[in-house]
């Protein structure tokens, strides 16, 4: 049998994320306890155990410090859709513009860890693009990094429009012009070579083209499943949704009870097969793709593969915090953790 080495994966499991990986598991194992499984108070002393809602301040140890979210805040990224400049064609069909340039830069995933990504304008996932089916589109692509790069949008356009030829060399520029179509929950990423590289170094981001009259009112918001190989060994050790672990395990993200949430949510989790989004205390409707108004599934989990998208509508009926997290309890462990704070 083969023994394995003391990667740096693990020196991170212990240590750096360990900080925050560490206080993620113990809060899974306590937030797995019911009322009705929990040990007594008494019988839990006696076994040296901590009382029954020890855990429930677990979450708020985390990791120490914050990564500096004037670089990139989680909680800005994940309330923000940028629909372009606006104006009108001739023919009177919508137009929506935007710049994109690719550059080199340093990111923080996790407080103290940094990942030399490469970037659409300088943040890992790149800005939300939002439109309405049937807009025209125009991206002005600028390749000002070092490698060529291209924006490879899913969704249905002619080919010369797909982003994989031309590469952009490093000074070029290319302009990505098509109309919204079908309505869903798209991505764009770079489609250079090796793909691997190009899209995990952190080229990528989400692409929404509304259904025409929209979807009902909701708090939405947008939730990236990605991951981070900080050491290049070909697997993550940090995982997050929108970059950095944790973030919202320190910073539930408030929401009101009974109020509709909607999570437009994207797996671009390279070296892993799938990954998932696991809601605590309550249930999803999932639209696949979010190429349907009816909803194809009532869960409690939304797996994805790499490139996969679902939207998520759901209520929290009681005030609290509820944990969500991916349910492969490694991609939890090393980042991929997160808590609504449902209040009244
Ligand atoms: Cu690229």
């Amino acid at each position: 049998m083969k023994t394995t080495a003391f990667t740096r994966r693990d020196f991170l499991r212990a240590g750096i994320a360990g900080g925050a990986g560490l206080a993620g598991l113990t809060l899974l194992s306590h937030a797995g306890l019911t009322q009705a499984q929990a040990p007594h108070p008494d019988h839990a002393a006696q076994a040296g155990l901590p009382p029954i809602g020890h855990g429930a301040h677990a979450a708020t140890d985390g990791a120490v410090g914050d990564v500096d979210t004037s670089a990139f805040d989680p909680m800005q990224y994940l309330y923000h859709f940028d629909f372009g400049r606006v104006s009108t064609l001739p023919n009177g069909q919508t137009l929506r513009e935007w710049d994109i340039n690719a550059i080199n830069r340093e990111i923080e995933v996790a407080p103290g860890v940094f990942f030399p990504a490469w970037t659409y304008d300088g943040q890992v996932p790149g800005r939300t693009f939002r439109c309405t089916q049937g807009d025209r589109l125009r991206f002005n692509f600028g390749n000002g990094a070092d490698h060529p790069h291209t924006i490879h949008f899913h969704g249905i356009h002619p080919p010369a429009m797909d982003g994989i030829t031309p590469a952009v060399n490093p000074g070029e520029r290319f302009v990505y012009e098509f109309d919204a179509k079908p309505f869903g929950l798209h991505l764009y990423h770079c489609h250079a070579v090796p793909l691997k590289r190009h899209i995990h170094k952190g080229l990528y981001g989400v692409f929404i083209v509304d259904p025409p009259g929209g979807r009902p009112p909701a708090r939405e918001m947008v939730m990236m499943m990605n991951g981070f190989d900080t050491n290049f060994d070909g697997e993550n050790e940090i995982y997050a949704v929108n970059t950095v672990a944790f973030h919202y395990a320190k910073h539930p993200i408030q929401v009101k009870v009974g109020e509709l949430v909607r999570v437009y949510l994207v797996n671009i989790t390279e070296f892993d097969p799938i990954n998932s989004f696991h809601l605590h205390a309550g249930m999803v409707k999932l639209f696949k793709t979010g190429t349907r108004l009816d909803y194809y599934e009532y869960t409690d989990i939304a797996m994805l593969c790499q490139g996969e998208r679902a939207v998520l509508e759901f209520t929290l009926d009681y005030p609290g915090q509820y944990m969500f997290h991916a349910h492969q309890s490694e991609l939890a462990e090393l980042g991929w953790m997160g808590l609504f704070e449902a209040v009244a």
